[in-house]
């Protein structure tokens, strides 16, 4: 133990996993000094904090600290109050039975966030974005989901959706005055206007595969022959020792799933019994199914050679599976063992030159680095820096529909007389981008939307 006392120390205090909040504590003579070089203070914010007793009636229940948060300037715009109490879920259930008894309610789940839409304080991109910063799995996840918190998607879509009101304005003020032969705005202007619109929704849209990945991370299932190398691959790139490795062929019977983050993108590794022709027993025979399974379910398939032997029946036995089910996911092929004496070539075989191969040792941790940055490369992340929002399926399918309501106004404005029909284009443009920031969004939507976050959020 280090218990120097002059040491500033610092620790997470709460219960370690996902929550609404959690809190860090900070202790010693130069905590002031620390906070202030990392902490940027940046509102006004009326907040109270009193020291005190929970009690129900003259009974004391716990010792805690009350953070009174005045409206409009609280997270949810109204006067809102933070309990900080020991973490005993007995003490918990205690004080909530209390506050209940005492008029409040039980929140639904993302109700804190969903006054906090109601109330104006967020729209509806930044309080989605709340969940998405919980749920995080890797640090570039984290920054895309805190830019979209931050209000940056917002202002992209504000943006566009400004320029198409002010072209609606002019295409207007055009159908109210067709008698005066002002031109308000050239055909020209304005289809240059739509293009660069649609431009920056065609940008956000490009976002959208990656941003997907980031989200939700990619599942990559190691196959091929036993003893090939698979978990000693898993290991290596783990970093611990997660799977059985021996020289005993049938080692692994089930599958074996862990999440590293791979340059951001939350990579969960799957590490699969291997593929034989002759089968030891009943549970190598339940393993390779689960095999065939997981291969099935996978994003990308990495296919591990050994390369210090000649291709078998074995390996001939893989390509025909793969070969059979037509799959439509990347396969790398990775040739293992790079270590030993050479003796693989699959360059002049048929079932197999069509594959770009990587070459590793598990064993000497050669190549690693290269296998994870050709992972990434293959699900489609190139340019790990420009995914710095979080864009949804939600976003997604209502900058299509923006997209393409543009699209048929451009075609409009390029015929002679049509204002009338390319401005009611323009308008519908327009409301799918209302939409995505909550402006004028069905009950139903936001209900769906508000049920998938942590109660407490
Ligand atoms: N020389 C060498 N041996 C390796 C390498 N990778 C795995 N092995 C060995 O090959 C054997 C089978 O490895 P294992 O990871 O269990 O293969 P799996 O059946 O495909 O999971 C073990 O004895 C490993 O130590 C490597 O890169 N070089
Ligand atoms: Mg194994």
């Amino acid at each position: 133990m280090n218990y120097l006392k002059e040491d500033t120390i610092a620790a997470l205090s709460t219960a370690a996993g996902k929550s609404a909040i959690a809190v860090i504590r900070m202790s010693g003579n130069n905590s002031f000094d620390i906070l202030n070089k990392v902490f940027k203070p940046s509102s006004s914010k009326d907040i109270q904090i009193k020291y005190g007793f929970i009690v129900d009636g003259n009974e004391k229940k716990d010792e805690v600290l009350c953070s009174f948060f005045y409206a409009p300037n609280t997270y949810t715009g109204e006067n809102l109050v933070e309990i900080s109490v020991h973490g005993n879920p007995v003490i918990i259930n205690e004080i909530l039975t209390l506050l209940y008894k005492a008029g409040a309610r039980p929140a639904e789940p993302g109700e804190f966030t969903y006054r906090s839409f109601l109330n104006g304080k967020k729209d509806l991109t930044q309080a989605e974005a709340v969940c998405n910063l919980i749920t995080s799995k890797t640090f570039t996840s984290v920054k895309a989901a805190l830019n979209n918190v931050n209000g940056i998607f917002s202002t992209k879509i504000k943006s566009i959706k400004n320029s198409i009101t002010n072209l609606i304005a002019f295409m207007e003020a055009n159908l109210d005055h067709p008698e005066e032969d002002i031109i308000f705005l050239s055909r020209e202007e304005k289809l240059s206007r739509v293009e660069t619109c649609m431009k920056g929704i065609e940008s956000l849209l490009k976002s959208y595969k990656v941003s997907k990945i980031f989200q939700n991370g990619i599942k990559v299932a190691f196959i091929g022959k036993p003893n090939a190398g698979k978990s000693s691959l898993l290991n290596a790139i783990l970093g611990k020792n997660r799977a059985i490795v021996t020289d005993i062929a049938g080692t692994t019977t089930d599958t074996i799933e862990e999440t590293i983050d791979c340059y951001g993108v939350p990579l969960t590794v799957i590490d699969t019994a291997g593929i034989r022709t002759h089968i030891e027993n009943s549970i190598e025979l339940l393993g390779q199914e689960k095999t065939k399974e997981t291969i099935f379910s996978a994003d990308v398939l990495v296919w591990i050679f050994d390369s210090s032997l000649p291709i078998d029946k074995n390996d001939v036995q893989i390509a025909n599976i793969l070969n059979k089910e037509n799959l439509s996911i990347p396969i790398i092929a990775v040739l293992n063992k790079s270590d030993l004496p050479q003796k693989l070539n699959i360059d002049n075989n048929p079932l197999f030159s069509k594959l770009a191969a990587t070459k590793i040792s598990a064993k000497k941790e050669i190549g690693l680095f290269a296998l994870l940055e050709k992972l990434t490369k293959v699900v489609g992340v190139n340019d790990i820096e420009s995914t710095n929002l979080m864009i949804n399926s939600r976003h997604y399918t209502l900058l299509n529909n923006a997209l393409e309501a543009l699209q048929k106004t451009k075609l409009e404005l390029s015929k002679k007389d049509a204002d009338e029909l390319a401005c009611f284009h323009a308008q519908v443009a327009q409301n799918a981008l209302n939409e995505i920031l909550g402006i004028e969004v069905k009950e139903d939507i936001l209900d769906t939307i508000f049920s998938t976050f942590c109660i407490g959020k």
